[in-house]
């Protein structure tokens, strides 16, 4: 196991944000609860997140728990009230599904770092990743049923896409927990290593993926998300159209024109076939 200098980008009180060549790894930072989410922990991670997705510097997202048994055990039971979990300002929120929603629409790739239990709405958080990678230790599923939650969302019909609508069934029917191999198999995670190799294993594929072209890889993670998330999925890809647009002389001309108030000259781009 190598041992690398994270360096902290900012001190949060649930979470750990630091940054290692390239890389950004969100550590949730509740292993008393098993790394249980709460308002505080999903409204900080929603923050490190925008700063993950305005910072050129960062080119790969990791997503973790603290310690060796828990990814994350969901929503934390503690604060479960009416109508959501309850923050520190005693309004209820189910505010994980924002946190999904930026995990899906950052333009960079996000690894899920599996390093124990991945439960419930922690589960989902790593079925939302765009990658995962987990430790042999590593258990899977989902608890809602039992417990008197769901998610009918991402974490139903992506996880349909991943697995297959009858598995998806089963694991949100059945609530059974699933092994690191069952998970390898059934299409849940990409590959199972030893858990100290974890953290090599998962700075391996993002170095990897950091010597190919970013611009590729957000085209890619758009086209992939467009087909699944409809008119906002489309909108994600519309506007990496849009970006790459701009970068044209084609798309100059037309400002160029407008402030220098003559007639667009378009005559001359080529019509590619
Ligand atoms: C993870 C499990 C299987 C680990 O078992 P293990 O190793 O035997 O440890 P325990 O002794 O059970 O736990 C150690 C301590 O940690 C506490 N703890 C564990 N999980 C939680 C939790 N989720 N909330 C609060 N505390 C937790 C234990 O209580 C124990 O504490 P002590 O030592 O004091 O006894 C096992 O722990 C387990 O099954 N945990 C519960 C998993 C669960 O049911 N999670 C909730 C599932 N539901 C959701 O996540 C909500 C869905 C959701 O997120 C969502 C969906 C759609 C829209 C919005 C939302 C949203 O909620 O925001």
């Amino acid at each position: 196991m190598e041992t690398r200098k994270w360096e902290t980008i900012k001190e949060y009180e649930d979470i750990l944000f630091e940054f290692y060549n390239g890389i950004a790894k969100i550590t949730i930072n509740r292993p008393r609860y098993r790394n249980a989410f709460t308002p505080t922990t999903t409204g900080e991670m929603s923050n490190a997140l925008t700063i993950c997705r305005e910072c050129a510097d960062i080119s790969v997202v990791v997503i973790t728990g603290a310690g060796d048994k828990a990814f994350c055990s969901g929503g934390d039971q503690n604060v479960k009230g009416k109508g959501g979990y309850i923050g520190k300002d005693g309004v209820p929120r189910l505010s994980v599904l924002d946190v999904q929603k930026q995990i899906r629409s950052i333009p960079k790739p996000v690894i899920a770092m599996v390093n124990g239990y991945a439960i419930g709405g922690g589960h989902v958080l790593q079925v939302v990743c765009d990658l995962s990678i987990a430790s042999e230790n590593a258990i899977f599923g989902q608890t809602g049923p039992r417990v008197g939650s769901f998610d009918a969302g991402f974490g139903s019909s992506y996880l349909a896409r991943c697995v297959g609508q009858k598995k998806a069934r089963e694991i949100w029917f059945l609530c059974r927990q699933y092994n690191a191999q069952e998970a390898l198999q059934m299409g849940l995670v990409n590959k199972v290593v030893p858990l100290e190799q974890l953290e090599d294993e998962v700075v391996d594929w993002a170095e990897t993926m950091m010597q190919h072209s970013p611009l590729a890889l957000r085209m890619i993670k758009a086209g992939l998300n467009a087909e699944l998330d409809g008119q906002s999925g489309i909108q994600e890809l519309a506007g990496d159209a849009t970006l790459l647009y701009y970068l044209t002389e084609e798309a100059q001309e037309g400002k160029n024109a407008f402030l220098e108030k003559r007639k667009p000259d378009f005559k001359k781009f080529p019509k590619f076939p």
